[in-house]
């Protein structure tokens, strides 16, 4: 049996996937973001790995437009669009395999526990930004977000590997990112956590998954370690703690949803200037000490100096050396 890459795209566009791009498994398996703990296709399944079909799915204007970095809306709008996500990629796989080729979905998941509460570094069977830019979605920006030129960073993304050896698209070469000259998603967020072409992972988790696993391992701590019943039974069933986790596990609200902050101000895409400029022009998370910060990274990059985030995500980034 034949499958064109062309079919494929077609068919998880009349899913309802916004962007649709091919890798070839192989080459992912040749560039692992972090070598030291690789994550390939391979690993999954050396079969049907041959191509990798990255999905994504805008972000809703209007929940982009909100400027709380906690709103619940945004949490609640993002899971829906994580969820549909899931269903295409389900519905895609029946179609490659009812067309002779085995697939997979890759789950969006966390998958190491103790460095996540350590400092926020957990990570998925594949990292789906490496695999978008490998598949020709976009670039990394100076957050380490996928940036696209529809979109900006304002996408979430699904993955499929398959048996079916496509035609990959071509990785873009040229970075979609302004960098240091910009910095609106270093300024906008309020973790504190963009780095120079890097992301302390650490302090964006409890921003980035607010009701997710940190938080109810924390309270669940608290719940264990209290002596007195009867406070016990309270921690357990009257708290806000217990309450929003029972809510977020429910719904998974909160859990892989969470601060868009970073998103949200983005001038990349073409969607800033339509629906967001005229919202999210001004940054009221902004302080001085922000602004020195970014202002020395701009300063490194003109003295030409060596940026070890920006040599690690070179090919990412679209600025190869
Ligand atoms: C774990 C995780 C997190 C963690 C860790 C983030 C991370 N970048 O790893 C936390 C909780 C902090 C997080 C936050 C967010 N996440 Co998240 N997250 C994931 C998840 C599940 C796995 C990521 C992964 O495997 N990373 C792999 C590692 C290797 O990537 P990396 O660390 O960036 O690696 C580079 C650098 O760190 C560097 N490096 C590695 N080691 C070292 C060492 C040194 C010394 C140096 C200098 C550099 C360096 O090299 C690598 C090359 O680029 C993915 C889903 C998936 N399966 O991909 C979603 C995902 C990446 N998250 C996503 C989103 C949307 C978010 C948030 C906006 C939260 C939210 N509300 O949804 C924030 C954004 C933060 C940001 N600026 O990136 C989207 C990204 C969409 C996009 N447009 O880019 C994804 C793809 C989920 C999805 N289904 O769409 N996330
Ligand atoms: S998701 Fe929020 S906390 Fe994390 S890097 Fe973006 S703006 Fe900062
Ligand atoms: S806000 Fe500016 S610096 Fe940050 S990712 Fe977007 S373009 Fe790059």
């Amino acid at each position: 049996m034949s499958l064109s890459a062309g079919e494929v795209r077609a068919k998880a566009r009349e899913l309802g996937a916004d962007l649709v791009g091919i890798a070839a498994g192989a080459v992912l398996d040749a560039h692992p973001p972090d070598p030291a703990r690789p994550q390939a296709p391979r690993a999954i399944s050396e079969e049907d790995s041959k191509s990798v079909i990255v999905l994504a799915k805008h972000h809703l204007a209007g929940t982009s437009r909100l400027k709380a970095w906690d709103d619940r809306h945004k949490q609640y709008s993002a899971e829906l669009v994580l969820s549909e996500l899931e269903e295409i990629s389900l519905k895609l796989v029946y179609f490659l395999e009812d067309r002779g080729f085995p697939a997979l979905t890759i789950p969006p998941m966390h998958a190491d526990p103790a460095e996540y509460r350590a400092n926020g570094d957990t990570r998925g069977p594949l990292s789906l930004i490496h695999a978008a830019v490998e598949a020709g979605l976009g670039t990394l920006g100076l957050n380490l977000m996928l940036l696209t030129p529809q979109y900006g960073p304002r996408v979430l993304l699904a993955g499929v590997m398959t048996s079916a050896e496509l035609e990959p698209d071509p990785r873009m070469t040229t970075p979609l990112c302004l960098g240091e000259s910009c910095g609106r998603c270093l300024m906008a967020c309020p973790g504190d956590a963009i780095l120079h072409w890097g992301l302390d992972k650490g302090k964006c988790a409890p921003h980035a998954s607010p009701y997710g696993y940190e938080y109810l391992m924390k309270h669940l701590e608290q719940i264990i370690g209290t002596e007195d019943r009867q406070e016990q039974v309270r921690l357990l069933t009257r708290t806000k703690e217990s309450f929003m986790s029972w809510q977020s596990l429910l719904r998974g609200v909160g859990v892989y949803s969470g601060c868009t902050r970073c998103v949200d101000v983005c001038p990349v895409g073409e969607d800033y200037e339509r629906h967001l400029k005229v919202i999210q022009e001004e940054i009221p998370e902004s302080t001085e000490a922000k602004a020195a910060r970014l202002r020395a990274m701009q300063q490194a990059r003109e003295r030409g100096e060596r940026i070890e985030g920006l040599e690690r995500s070179r090919r990412w980034i679209g600025e190869e050396a």
